[in-house]
């Protein structure tokens, strides 16, 4: 393959060329399944499911490709003996950042495990030139750059010209009708866009399994070429920025608007590519819905049902009521969250001069809406409920209505949705509502992230368990064998001399591998709490400065997070960390018992470095406000121990370990719900009456933390003076309480370990292959591996 590529053998060959040369082979070695599996769905018309998310966030895939298809060792002794490093090859692959956080790595883990679990499942996306950010501090600020990760080519793609199909946006439209009596639109002036995808192969592990993830990429149609040179560059600048960049900053009308259209460019691509694959199995429109289930991930992909139901419409001639039921029936939608502003809405102006013809089914759609319901609820619910209302669509409303299952994706989530967020759709479409409680691949998280924890568990259980993720259970037979507890925590102290050895180079900060590797790595965002974490960290270092004889075991805080280029607060706060962790850092009399670490552009290749080096996992997110969280299955899984509220999947996570192997602290749900009923949370009150917060929350503006008074002193009133939000004073107490704790346990080795071992042998229930399974049996109504029945139980 050298040869082939670039004439040259492997003494000559550089690390660049090996991996191309690699990547290249892999896919050659999957091709056979890839077309074969495409060649049975056909044959035996499988109804297929397609997973349509603006993100996926897939991670470098090499590695991931070795493993699926059992080839990984095979190939790194290979390359062993030609003196060639595989680790070291695999981080010449660029880790493409089609996502913002928890919602598309999800997407990337259902797609692995699909595939894994036989499903006819396929993503369906775009091909985002620049990824999200590149994130650097510079001066602790956080300053975005490009994230160019296609500048050398993508090895996983094929672009199929042959299948790409046009979108139009823009012009007048208007009904005429044909001689055989149906209405159909005409067009002028629409402006054309050549959608074309590029298809990755999603390979399952340890089958012939070779799914596709479609990721289309806007592009010219080939006869505008034909005008002038400057029209033409004007205009096809103006196409491709549709799939330039992920999520362009929305905080202006032409950011937005390009968000919409890149929302129904893949959209429409998707749905018509779907019609006309199911058309050449020469089947009748009618049946659309017996061979294809669409699954809307978060409202982005919502016009899926207007699209729908034009095609039916306008292109099958089906009528009205027809084209509704088989859209409701192809159609299911995932809620991934309750925060009000990322439920999506429309100005009705910008959405019917961009989308004429959707904009009239919308319409029709709520019109129709308004009309049936108005005999069965009441004007008050209707008006709530309806998709059109306050001169905008609503994004949410039109994947409820539209579909005939509506998930969210924690138990807990899912009953704030049915009792609160959504609860007059509850009451409307009662049976729609159900939950999926979110998974991750153990595939990546395990298996690839930490060789030395899947070793030793093969070792005690045998590999089952890497197929089949709850018989880690047999773990707990281990839980008073202290052979298997000290394997345990020498593992934990590689993975996390490894991690120092990172961070110690890219950060040249230096990292005691027996101190504590306290983890919150996500978005940053107000309500999952960095702060609380934050304000824990300068107590502890003014306990320090207090007393330096304080007795506290080593402590190395780590973080990772990305704000939204537009989030002033959240900038503020990795601003405000990272003077924290100046201060820190640096002040010798501390004598190193804490430390703070804040990664750099935190992703996926990053979590895989730190997760399984991780020893507490903060969880500590406002009751109520997050949906699930992944990455405290993920942690949990490398034997973390949860250090959490009783927040999204927090909970079930609990259910499993029991609570004496979770440190679990501060306000339910239903108590946040109480306060904003009463409203009687004053959180100046707390700043008054509780010393040790005050003199904590003093340092944010009394120049204790360097180079940061601005952000301290908008983050002090923030909490003290405008009223806290997420109740960050509320549960300092027992935050602080919790960390005691933590630290406790710790210094039992034993204890700890054997708490690491419990979360390990309860995080199989989190295996996105449950998930999917359920997805595919309750939702889709699509077939699966034929063992895996059993398992979903
Ligand atoms: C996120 C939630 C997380 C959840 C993921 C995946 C969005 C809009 N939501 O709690 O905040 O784990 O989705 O479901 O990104």
């Amino acid at each position: 393959m050298l040869t082939e590529l670039y004439s040259m053998d492997v003494a000559q060959s550089e690390d660049t060329e090996q991996y191309f040369a690699l990547g290249n082979l892999v896919r050659s070695y999957c091709a056979k399944n890839w077309s074969s599996t495409n060649r049975l769905y056909m044959k035996k018309e499988k109804k297929q499911a397609y997973y349509f998310s603006m993100e996926f966030l897939l991670g470098r895939m090499l590695k991931s490709n070795l493993l699926n298809l059992g080839i990984l060792e095979t190939v790194r002794g290979g390359l062993k003996e030609l003196g060639i490093d595989l680790e070291k090859i695999v981080q010449i692959e660029a880790d493409p950042g089609l996502g913002n956080g928890g919602l598309g790595r999800l997407a990337a883990c259902f797609i692995d495990s699909m595939a894994t679990c036989e499903i006819p499942g396929h993503g369906n996306g775009i091909r985002f030139k620049y990824g999200l950010f590149k994130q650097k501090f510079v001066n602790g600020y956080q300053v975005e750059l490009p994230e160019n990760w296609l500048q050398n080519g993508n090895v996983w793609e094929t672009r199929r010209m042959n299948m790409a199909v046009t979108v139009s946006f823009y012009g007048k439209v208007w009904l005429e009708e044909t001689v055989n009596g149906y209405m159909l639109p005409h067009y002028e002036n629409t402006e054309r866009v050549l959608a074309v995808p590029y298809d990755t192969p999603i390979i399952g592990y340890g089958n012939n399994t070779v799914n596709t993830l479609r990721l289309w990429s806007a592009e010219l149609p080939a006869q505008d070429e034909a005008m002038d040179y400057w029209s033409y560059i004007q205009r096809r600048n103006r196409i491709e920025s549709i799939s330039e960049v992920l999520y362009p900053d929305d905080s202006n009308y032409e950011g937005r608007l390009l968000r919409l259209k890149q929302e129904y460019f893949f959209v429409s691509a998707g749905i018509q590519s779907i019609i006309r694959h199911y058309k050449k199995m020469g089947l009748s429109i009618n049946h659309l819905a017996e061979k294809v289930a669409i699954h809307i991930n978060d409202t982005h992909p919502a016009l899926c049902i207007p699209e729908l139901m034009r095609l039916l419409l306008d292109e099958e001639h089906l009528d009205w009521e027809h084209a509704w039921n088989i859209t409701i029936n192809v159609m299911s939608y995932t809620n991934h969250t309750i925060m009000s502003e990322a439920l999506e809405k429309w100005p009705i102006d910008m959405i019917s001069s961009l989308l004429p013809r959707v904009y009239q089914i919308i319409s029709e759609i709520d019109r129709r809406y308004v009309e049936k319901m108005a005999a069965l609820h009441s004007t008050g619910k209707i008006e709530r409920t309806r998709i059109i209302e306050g001169g905008h669509v609503k994004m949410a409303h039109l994947a409820i209505i539209g579909s005939h299952s509506i998930n969210g994706v924690a138990k807990l989530h899912t009953a704030i949705l049915k009792e609160k967020v959504l609860h007059d759709f509850f009451l409307i479409y009662p049976s729609r509502f159900n939950n999926k409680t979110n998974g991750i691949t153990q595939r990546r998280w395990l298996m690839l992230a930490n060789e030395p924890l899947r070793e030793l568990i093969n070792e005690k259980i045998g590999n089952d368990w890497e197929k089949t993720l709850t018989e880690l259970k047999m773990l707990k037979a281990f839980r008073n064998d202290e052979e298997t507890l000290k394997e345990l925590a020498e593992i934990k102290r590689i993975n996390k001399a490894h991690f120092a050895e990172y961070v110690l180079d890219a950060l040249k900060i230096e990292v005691d591998p027996d101190a504590i590797f306290d983890v919150q790595i996500k978005r940053l965002h107000a309500y999952k709490r960095q702060l609380l974490n934050l304000l824990h960290i300068l107590k502890l270092y003014l306990d320090l400065k207090e007393d330096p004889k304080t007795d506290i075991h080593p402590r190395v805080f780590i973080f990772g997070a990305k704000a939204a280029p537009s989030y002033t607060y959240a900038k503020e706060i990795i601003k405000l960390i990272n003077s924290v962790a100046e201060l820190i850092n640096h002040d010798a009399s501390i004598n190193n018992k804490l430390k703070i670490v804040f990664i750099e552009n935190y992703g996926v290749s990053l979590a895989e470095k730190i997760i399984p080096a991780a020893d507490v996992s903060e969880q500590i997110s406002l009751a109520s406000k997050e949906a699930s969280g992944t990455s405290n299955m993920k942690l949990m899984l490398n034997g973390a121990v949860t250090l959490a509220t009783l927040d999204g999947a927090n909970v079930e996570i609990r259910d499993r370990v029991g609570s004496e192997n979770i440190i679990i602290f501060g306000l339910t749900d239903k108590e946040v719900y109480q306060y904003y009923q009463d409203g009687s949370y004053h959180s100046h009150d707390y700043y008054e009456n509780n010393p040790v917060l005050q003199r904590v929350l003093n340092t944010l503006i009394d120049g204790t933390i360097p180079d940061a008074e601005t952000e301290g002193r908008d983050i002090f009133n923030s909490l003290v003076n405008y009223g806290d939000e997420y109740f960050v004073l509320r549960d300092f107490d027992e935050y602080v309480a919790a960390q005691k704790k933590i630290d406790k346990l710790y210094r039992d080795p034993l204890t700890w370990q054997r708490m690491a071992l419990i979360n390990i042998a309860g995080a199989g229930v989190f295996s996105s292959d449950y998930t999917v399974l359920q997805y595919a049996n309750d939702i889709w109504d699509v077939a699966y591996r034929p063992d895996a029945g059993e398992l979903l139980n």
